[in-house]
């Protein structure tokens, strides 16, 4: 387990905290021990620092190397240049490294990398997992899927995308980019066994996604903010399903030479679908408001995503009619005293380079 804290200094230039208090990360490391039985090696250190992923690749020796160490917020990225240029350079060069440490050190590693289904955005056309057959002037090529993303946070993951494509195809190293959609829920099997292995609850306007921001909203008898008409649609996935897919993704590794694509997302929804599903299971009244939407995104389009690669492999979705969204309410009830009111609504437009 390796780690930088960006995370929190995110925390600490927003002065925003998650909904629900995140042990520090020592603390977790141990408490894994502690429930698994499995020794958990902890690693400080930074992606961008070359020498330290070289040396680290050789301590540890890795079979796998699961990579989520990227700012994830769209739009933490869209707030200004020195925001854009941060979130490209950590992620771009960060992955560059681990792609140079891998083929330096043990070209065998397979690389599992979070992508984004945000990476394609949401084209005219249906979505295919990563790949699309070409046929132009009558000749016929299989070429990585057109890019049309919405903020730099997501095109710094189609540059990723498009460096590990190059390295496997280069040097013949495996990966497995997960272009997952929009999580929701915030436990899983494993961190609802010691309350020190609790993960982040994002509420604010940077950091929280839509669905758990309506469940949060509807708590704290906050009207829900639907961007616009709210007929943006995006898949999503259960939390659940995430930790799922990454153990499938790493036991059924790419072969030398692969760049394997997944659209790690369950099932698509509007937005506006999922604010009235939170209005009608939570059990009060909930307001529902149509802001002006800080983004620049279609308000209708078409959206239909090929994802069959990780059922394929044996994934078994937690799907949003089955879950029970109620069981996230008693969570933000426990923990409603630590929201601050004023990070909800959302600040950063897309169409204004000072914000
Ligand atoms: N939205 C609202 N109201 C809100 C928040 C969001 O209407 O209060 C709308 C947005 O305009 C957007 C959609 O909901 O159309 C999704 O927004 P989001 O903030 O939940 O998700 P997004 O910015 O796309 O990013 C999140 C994660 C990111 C991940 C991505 C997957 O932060 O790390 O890559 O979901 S995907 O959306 O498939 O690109």
């Amino acid at each position: 387990m390796l780690d930088n804290f960006a995370r929190r200094k995110y925390d600490e230039e927003l002065g925003v905290q998650s909904l629900v208090a995140i042990e520090d990360f020592e603390t977790r490391a141990a408490a894994w021990e502690e429930v698994s039985g499995k020794k958990l090696q902890t690693y400080v250190g930074d992606l961008l620092d070359a020498d330290f992923v070289y040396a680290t690749l050789r301590e540890f020796r890795p079979d796998a190397v699961v990579h989520f160490a990227e700012q994830r917020a769209a739009p933490y990225s869209m707030i200004d240049r020195q925001h854009a240029v941060y979130t490209q350079q950590n992620n771009v060069i960060g992955t560059l490294n681990l792609l140079y440490g891998i083929q330096e050190t043990n070209p065998e590693i397979h690389l599992v990398k979070l992508g984004t289904m945000g990476e394609y955005g949401t084209p005219n056309i249906d979505i295919e997992e990563g790949w699309l057959e070409v046929e132009h002037n009558g000749r016929k090529d299989r070429m990585l899927y057109p890019k049309k993303p919405g903020s730099f946070y997501h095109l710094s993951k189609v540059h990723d995308s498009h460096n590990m494509e190059f390295a496997c195809r280069i040097w013949g190293l495996r990966a497995t980019d997960l272009n997952q959609g929009i999580v929701y829920g915030q436990q899983t099997p494993q961190t609802a066994l010691d309350p020190r292995l609790a993960t982040r609850f994002d509420y604010d306007a940077v950091f929280g996604t839509v669905l758990n921001r309506f469940v949060i909203q509807a708590v704290l008898g906050q009207p829900l903010t639907v961007y616009g008409t709210g007929g943006q649609t995006r898949g999503m996935l259960d939390i659940r399903d995430t930790v799922e897919c990454i153990r499938l993704a790493v036991e059924n590794p790419a072969d030398r030479g692969e760049f394997r694509v997944f659209n790690q997302m369950t099932e698509s929804f509007s937005v506006k679908h999922l604010a009235d599903l939170v209005a009608e299971r939570f059990p009060g009244p909930v307001q529902i408001e149509h802001l002006e939407n800080p983004r620049v995104e279609l308000p209708e389009h078409y959206y239909n995503v090929k994802h069959t690669g990780l059922v394929e492999l044996g994934l078994q979705p937690h799907l949003l009619s089955d879950t029970l969204i109620e069981s996230m309410f008693p969570i933000v009830e426990e923990n409603k005293h630590r929201v601050e009111l004023d990070k909800m609504l959302p600040r950063v437009r897309w169409t204004n380079p000072k914000n």
